[in-house]
This record gives C-alpha cells, structure tokens and sequence, in this order.
C-alpha cells in the first residue's frame, strides 16, 4: 500500500539528513500518490518507488592549483537521476553549501521540470563545494578544467550534458566547454549556456528569467490580469533574477527590490532600465555586492533584510532554495501579495509552499516557472545536432510557446475546487511522461 507518510519515512530512512532531498520528495509526493491510486498501472510498476532512487551518483576529487601555489581539495558530484525520456541534463552548482541533499533534491526537481518542458530530455544535477567568490579567473579555470578532467568520463551529448546554475555562468561553462573540447578530441553540444561564438544559443542567458515572467503572466491570464502596474518584489541577483527584473521592467510591472548575500536594495519608485542595467554591470561582469551598486548610487539598502518584507503585488523568488519562510509567507500574504512565481529552486519551505497553497493565490511552483531555462538548453541540443543557429526572435518565440504549453499543463492537471492549483499540475504533468516510459521498459 503507498501511502504518504509510510513512503516519505522510508525515504528518510534512505537518506539519512537529507532534508532538501527529503522535502521535494515530500511535495512531490503529496500530489503524485493520490493520482497514482487513480492510474493503478503505476502503482502496480512502482513508479514513484523507483523515481526517488537516482540511476546513479557521481562523486570525485577535484584537486587543483590556486594562485599562492598550494594544492586545493573540492569535492565534485554528478547525480544522474533519471534518462527515462531522454539524455540526462541540467546545471551544475559551484557553491559552498553543495552537498549531495542539495543536488538530489535538484536533480529530482529537475526530472519532473524537463519532462514539462516538453522536451526529451531526463533528469539531472552536479557541481562542487567550490566557491567561486574570491577567486581570480585564472584559478576558477584550474577548478573548472580539473572538475571536467574527471567529469568527461560520464558526459556527452547523448548521455548527460550538464548547463549553468549558481556560481556557474559564462566564464565557467566556457573553461569547463573548453576542456571537454579538448580532452574528448570532439565538438559537439555536450555543455549547453555555451558562447555564442562556440555553439551557444541565443536568449539562453536570458531564458529562466523571461521564461518566468512569461509564464507569470500565463497565469495572470487567468483571472483577466495583466503584470502591467504591477508592484514586484524579487530576491537574487544573478542569472535569473536580473532578466526576470528586465522582462517585467519591459512589461511596465515596477520591480522594487533586488537581492543578494550582501543585503536589500529597495527602490520603492522601482528600479529603472539605467539602474538595471548598472546592477548587471556590477553583479555579472564585475562580481561585486549589491551593497556596493547601493552606496556608490545612493539607494536604499540594508544589509540585515530580505525582500519578503516589503509590500507587494507580486513575489518572484529567484536566488535559491528556503529563502522564503512561513512568517515570510504569512506576511506576503497579509500583504496582499496575490502571485508567487518562482525563479529558484524550492525558495519557498514547505510551511510557506502550503501557505500560498491554501490561501488560493497564484503560485507557480519553480518546476514550471523556471524550467524556460533548462527549456532553451533543450534547444541548445538541437541546434548543436543540426550545426545551426536560431535567430534571436525564433527562440524567443519557441520559448514563450513552450511557456503557455507548460503552462496548459499546469491547468490540465491541477483542477482542484474550480481552480488551478499548480503545484499539483506541475507534479503531475510532469510525472506523466517519466512513468509512462517507467512502464513502457519494464522493471529497472
Ligand atoms: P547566480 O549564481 O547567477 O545568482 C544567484 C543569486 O542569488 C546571487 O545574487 C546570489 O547572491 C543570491 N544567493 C545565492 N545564495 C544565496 C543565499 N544563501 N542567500 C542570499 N542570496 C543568495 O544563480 P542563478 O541566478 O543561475 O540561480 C538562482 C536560482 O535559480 C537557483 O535556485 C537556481 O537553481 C535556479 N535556476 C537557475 C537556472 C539557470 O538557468 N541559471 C534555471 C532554473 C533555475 P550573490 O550575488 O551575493 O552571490
Ligand atoms: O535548474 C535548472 O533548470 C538549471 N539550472 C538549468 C539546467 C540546464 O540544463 O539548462
């Protein structure tokens, strides 16, 4: 008999302290075990049983040379949890706070996420507790290469092809491209986020973030409103929040705060393209704190806050797992924040996910809302197989229609008391595909 709490206790027994791994399983779960008793064929096959165990974990020493000469130890992993629909795929995190809970509970998100996309594409997640902040370019090349040395072993572009997340963005996606390149004696698209000049695909940089916003105003659509006037508060400022910010500046929503690990940057007039575009200069090409964009410009900052405490009509969380608590939650809510849309990975705690659940306000869970990304990764592949490269326009127009068809997923199979609840859609319509190919290899 599958039933909730038998099955996410025998998950916790086997992963021990895995708290990130066992709460997305937990979500997960909460939505896929009632509708596999309606489709006994999946639960005949044990689908979910066998879909919370990855194919395989990847785990190795990645030794390399910092600027003072000394030897230095990371750990890399690469967990491949899922190539049921097709080749593995997904970012690789350089972070201290890697561990492997942190990249299983990716790694399973990500399954579900890229079977929504609609793609072929299957499920997985890597990187190291390398922390880029602090080092020169020099010695993130030495990490990346040696990191590739060993992980080319288990890629390639039919196998497993890895992209960007946190602390992963151009300049390491090309060391690491490079040394694939290089030690493998091949081109081809075995890496996705790539340049421009070697493969890369136009609006790849851009895509979580407006694919976010995209699917945003999806849901907007629903309930006859648009994100025009809207009041949005967004945390992070990397990869995905700043073209969020970019496309919802464009959309004539005002987004009123930024975020980073160095504090709150609160324009309450909303930040404009000039202040935007500054930020990115800062944060992506300089690599320097949001705190220091603040003062040199003279805005608003705190070093102690987030942005789940300013009023707004919007919240897109977009740095990273468990930034929004359930205090956080319930003050959004008493707020009168009326659409969560996550750009991040799980940002929101169990506690706070069930709070914008019940309270019937939009919530787009992040295996929907950002899988833009991943989608133009997917895209990426394509075009790598067919030696081509897609206009600027061409994917921006697939990528807003692979947006409303994740989307119409999301409405398909998340009806609930006369609404959508997305959270459910997005579990379901993404477990649909996975299982149905579980089934159709019979029992591995
Ligand atoms: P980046 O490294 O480009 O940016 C992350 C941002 O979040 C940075 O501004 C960082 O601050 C901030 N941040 C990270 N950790 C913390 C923390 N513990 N406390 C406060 N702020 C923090 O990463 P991405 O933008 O690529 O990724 C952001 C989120 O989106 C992640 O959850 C990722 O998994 C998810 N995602 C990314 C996709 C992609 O294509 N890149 C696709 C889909 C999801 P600082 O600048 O100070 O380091
Ligand atoms: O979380 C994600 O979807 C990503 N980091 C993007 C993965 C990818 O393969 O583009």
């Amino acid at each position: 008999m599958l039933e909730l709490e038998s099955f996410t206790e025998a998950v916790a027994r086997r992963n021990p302290g895995e708290k990130e791994y066992q709460q997305a399983v937990r979500e997960v779960a909460e939505k896929v075990i009632p509708f596999v008793h309606e489709h006994p064929r999946y639960l005949k096959a044990a689908v979910l049983e066998r879909l919370v165990e990855p194919d395989r974990i990847i785990v190795f020493r990645v030794a390399w040379e910092d600027a003072e000469g000394n030897v230095q130890v990371n750990r890399g992993f690469r967990v491949q949890h899922s190539n049921a629909i097709g080749p593995y795929k997904g970012g690789l995190r350089f972070d201290p706070s890697v561990n492997l809970s942190v990249l299983k509970f990716l790694a399973f998100e990500q399954v579900l996420k890229n079977s929504l996309t609609t793609l072929p594409i299957g499920g997985a997640k890597g990187g190291s507790d390398f922390d880029p902040k602090g080092k020169s370019d020099r010695e993130v090349m030495h990490f990346c290469h040696a990191y590739m040395t060993e992980m080319r072993r288990y890629i390639g572009k039919d196998v497993d092809v890895p992209a960007g997340d946190i602390g992963v963005g151009p300049r390491e996606i090309g060391y690491l491209f490079g040394q694939f390149k290089r030690i493998s004696n091949e081109f081809t698209g075995a890496m996705t986020g790539k340049g421009p000049a070697f493969g890369g695909s136009l609006i790849r940089t851009e895509a979580t973030g407006y694919g976010c916003v995209y699917f945003a105003r999806e849901m907007l659509d629903t309930r006859g409103e648009v994100l025009e006037g809207k009041q949005c508060a967004v945390s992070g400022a990397g990869n995905v929040a700043l073209f969020a910010a970019e496309k919802l500046i464009e959309f004539g929503a005002r987004v009123v705060t930024l975020s980073d690990r160095s504090g709150l940057l609160h324009v309450e007039g909303g930040i404009d393209g000039d202040q935007l575009a500054a930020i990115r200069r800062v944060k992506l090409d300089q690599r320097a704190s949001l705190g220091d964009y603040a003062d040199d410009a003279g805005l608003d900052f705190r070093s102690d806050a987030d942005p789940w405490q300013v009023p707004c009509d919007a919240a897109f969380p977009c740095a990273t797992q468990n930034e929004i608590s359930e205090a956080d939650a319930e003050g959004l809510l008493t707020g009168g924040c009326e659409l969560v849309v996550e750009g991040a990975n799980m940002p929101a705690t169990a506690g706070a996910a069930h709070a914008f659940e019940r309270s019937g306000i939009l919530y787009g869970p992040g295996k929907a809302a950002n899988a833009g990304g991943v989608a133009i990764s997917g895209l990426e592949m394509t075009q790598n197989a067919m030696r081509l490269t897609w206009t600027r326009d061409e994917v921006d127009r697939r990528l807003q229609a692979i947006m409303r068809r994740i989307h119409e997923q999301c409405v398909e199979h998340g009806a609930e008391d006369g609404r959508t609840n997305y959270v459910k859609g997005a579990n379901i319509g993404g477990f649909v595909k996975v299982a149905d190919a579980m089934v159709a290899y019979g029992v591995m």
